[in-house]
């Protein structure tokens, strides 16, 4: 019997498993090492559904050519970027080859919790705003998301960054959800981070000046070595939970083994989110107490 896993997903049967509160230790460890790793947080039927909808974004054929590089961060220049905050829209590898475009889709961003029925149930659902809250965010609520393909071959590298230059608030509070929707390993590029390197101070800011003008402005030295970061290996359904402040990365995917993740990103709104942020008028979806 075929399954149809977009029926699946609307129907009363089981979306999601039900997890546990996190517990005293694993809060501990969050703050200590700046991110936190839960095993088994989505089941392979959840991981299969979000694989199978976010299909028909790949095939849509409309997508400009604009790439997606965190090498020169040239997709920020253009509008197609600029202006993906609400928007579910496609982004292309560097090394893109013209025949074959679907396999070179980078990624895709930046509303699916919003503005897809499925991807929206699954980003806010009880078991995200219950990490939310008990990580200890007040008023959580989720701004960004984003489909990463890390595709066979050509899946780029993300260099090392922190969250927060990209989405800031005062005080910083961004808290990235990372879902490994397939196993994530040192051979296709699963991502890296410093073990407590959310200590050190934002080192850069991606700003935005009126409609078409971003720039990476350097705020501190970079405090981190890159040298500390470890390979976060994790199996299908794994939430690696983010802190704003980690420095982390992923490398190129050399392997004949993709690597999808669907990663959301929430802020406080208690805190101000600064206007001169790359994203504006994002869509904004509270997760609520639960
Ligand atoms: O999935 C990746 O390779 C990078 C993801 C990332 O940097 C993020 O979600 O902040």
């Amino acid at each position: 019997m075929s399954v149809k896993l977009r029926d699946l997903s609307t129907t009363k049967q089981k979306f999601f498993q039900v997890n546990q509160q996190i517990s005293a230790k694993q809060k501990a460890d969050y703050f200590c090492d700046g991110y936190l790793i839960i095993k088994d947080f989505a089941s392979s039927l959840e991981c299969l559904t979000l694989k199978q909808v976010i299909q028909p974004y790949l095939k849509q054929g409309e997508a400009e050519d604009v790439i997606f590089s965190t090498q020169d961060q040239c997709h920020c220049e253009e509008q197609y970027f600029l202006e993906s905050g609400n928007q579910i829209r496609c982004f292309y590898e560097q090394n893109k080859r013209q025949e074959d475009k679907t396999r070179a889709i980078n990624k895709v961003g930046h509303a699916l919790h919003a503005q897809d029925a499925v991807f929206k149930r699954w980003s806010t659902s009880p078991n995200i705003a219950r990490l939310a809250y008990d990580l200890g965010m007040k008023q959580p609520a989720l701004i960004q998301s984003m489909y990463i393909l890390k595709q066979p071959f050509v899946g780029g590298a993300v260099t090392c960054h922190q969250d927060a230059a990209f989405l800031h608030s005062s005080p910083i509070t961004v808290t990235g959800f990372w879902l490994a929707l397939e196993d994530a390993s040192v051979e296709n590029g699963c991502l890296y981070a410093i073990p407590g390197g959310h200590q050190s101070e934002l080192s850069q800011r991606l700003i935005r000046r009126g409609n078409k003008k971003v720039h990476m402005q350097d705020l501190a030295e970079n405090e981190w070595n890159i040298k500390e970061a470890i390979p976060l290996e994790v199996k299908q359904g794994t939430l690696i939970v983010l802190h704003g402040l980690l420095p982390h990365y992923s490398p190129a995917n050399h392997s004949s083994a993709s690597r999808h993740a669907y990663a959301i990103h929430a802020v406080d709104l208690t805190s101000d989110f600064s206007n001169d942020n790359w994203l504006q008028d994002p869509c904004i979806e509270r997760l609520g107490h639960c």
